[in-house]
């Protein structure tokens, strides 16, 4: 049997505990607090928020945490237990065309939130995370969110939910504004909102909310999320690609968003190119599978919801084209071991897969991905269960 890797999401009060005293050690003093944000997996409804339409992300229990502390001064400094990049400066050197690599996500809030007029001030900013970067998890907006609830606490504003909403916004202008990701804001809302037993049915016309009860353990089910390690980017043009062509749909339909067309079949008849055509029908489909999934939730019927998972990474790999081989094979595996369902999740081109499996059935799908990348000399893939987790908040 090929070994399987698991990524342990730890325990959160040990993690922060641990950070902050290393913060101590680092600058001389305690840090006003710990803060934490976590990854995501996106249930289905994918490559629709920045079309206004549905989408039902998941809070994974794999956080981001930073912990924070003032400075006298007006340098912000930045440290990551998982790079050997660190940061210091004034607030400016983390807006637009200046900050780089990570400190785009985590500069890029501060300079973001300093725009909204937050008082961000010198801080010190030291960072672990149990994220694993470019898997597709959304790693990204964990940390922004994670830094951005430190400086709204520090400010001593209550975390409720109209600030967790402006916040959002912040974290998705430091991403697309600073770190040139033009993403569409899921990943931010689902960090700030996620919630324990939960998913989220977010609507990204309005950006209103309602939290879903999403249990599979009590029907025996285990969401199994592969890391497939394929490389994974959203600033390397794939993802802007999709975006203009959606907004070129938009264009010629007359509709500020995909999710205002109300005649689908009319609409994809008068689109000529037959590219757009496909991403649109993407679209479209994926909506209604997203409305389809809260009923079948509701209902309980996992089996019917599996198929839904399926037909949305059908969608998502012949009709807006990001998927990729080693997606494709984890969903195929998947399935011919006993999963009721599987599907790429969040942005694509690599990165992450989830199926829904029958618990007995775990080891044997994680144990035939594993052999499947063997055999095509892969780099072995990784292996998280997700219960669903709580969304950004204090530790410490
Ligand atoms: C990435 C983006 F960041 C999200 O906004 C969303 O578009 C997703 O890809 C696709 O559903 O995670």
């Amino acid at each position: 049997v090929t070994p399987v890797e698991n990524l342990d999401p730890g325990q959160p009060d040990a993690i922060a505990d641990r950070l902050a005293a290393e913060f101590t050690d680092l600058h001389g003093r305690a840090p006003l607090g710990v803060f934490t944000a976590p990854g995501r997996v996106n249930l289905i409804g994918e490559h629709v928020d920045y079309n206004g339409g549905l989408c039902l992300p998941m809070a994974l229990p794999h956080a981001t945490y930073a912990a924070v502390g003032r400075r006298e001064d007006d340098t912000v400094t930045l440290r990551s237990k998982q790079s050997a990049d660190t940061f210091a400066g004034p607030l400016e050197s983390f807006g637009p065309g200046r900050a780089t690599g990570w400190a785009a996500y985590a500069g890029g809030v501060l300079w973001s939130l300093a725009q909204d007029g937050w008082d961000v001030g010198g801080l010190d900013v030291v960072v672990d995370s149990r994220v694993p970067v470019g898997a597709g998890l959304s790693s990204s907006a964990a940390l922004e969110c994670a830094v951005a609830i430190a400086v709204a606490e520090a400010a001593g504003s209550t975390l409720d939910d109209d600030l967790r909403g402006r916040l959002v916004k912040a974290c998705m202008r430091a991403e697309q504004d600073v770190a040139g990701a033009p993403t569409g804001g899921m990943d931010q809302t689902i960090a700030l909102f996620g919630r324990a037993a939960s998913a989220l049915l977010l609507d990204c016309r309005d950006w209103s909310s309602r939290q879903v009860t999403w249990d599979p353990a009590s029907a025996g089910l285990t969401l199994l999320v592969v890391d497939t390690r394929a490389s994974h980017s959203l600033t390397d043009g794939g993802y802007e690609a999709r975006r203009r062509d959606c907004e070129t749909a938009s264009g010629i339909l007359g509709v500020a968003l995909l999710r205002d067309v109300t005649d689908q079949a009319a609409a994809l008849e008068s689109l000529e190119d037959e590219q757009v055509r496909r991403r649109t029908r993407h679209v479209f489909t994926e909506i209604d599978r997203v409305e389809e999934a809260v009923d079948l939730l509701g209902a309980g019927d996992f089996e019917a919801l599996g198929r839904a998972f399926t037909a949305s990474h059908v969608s998502l790999r012949d009709d807006y084209e990001v998927s990729c081989d080693e997606l494709d094979a984890v969903v195929e595996v998947a399935l011919e071991h006993g999963a009721l369902g599987a599907r790429m999740t969040g942005g694509g081109f690599g990165g992450s897969a989830i199926a829904l499996v029958p618990d007995e059935r775990v080891d044997e799908v994680r144990a035939a991905v594993a052999a499947t990348y063997d055999g095509r000399g892969w780099d072995a893939p990784a292996f998280l269960t997700a219960p669903p987790s709580p969304g950004a908040r204090r530790l410490r």
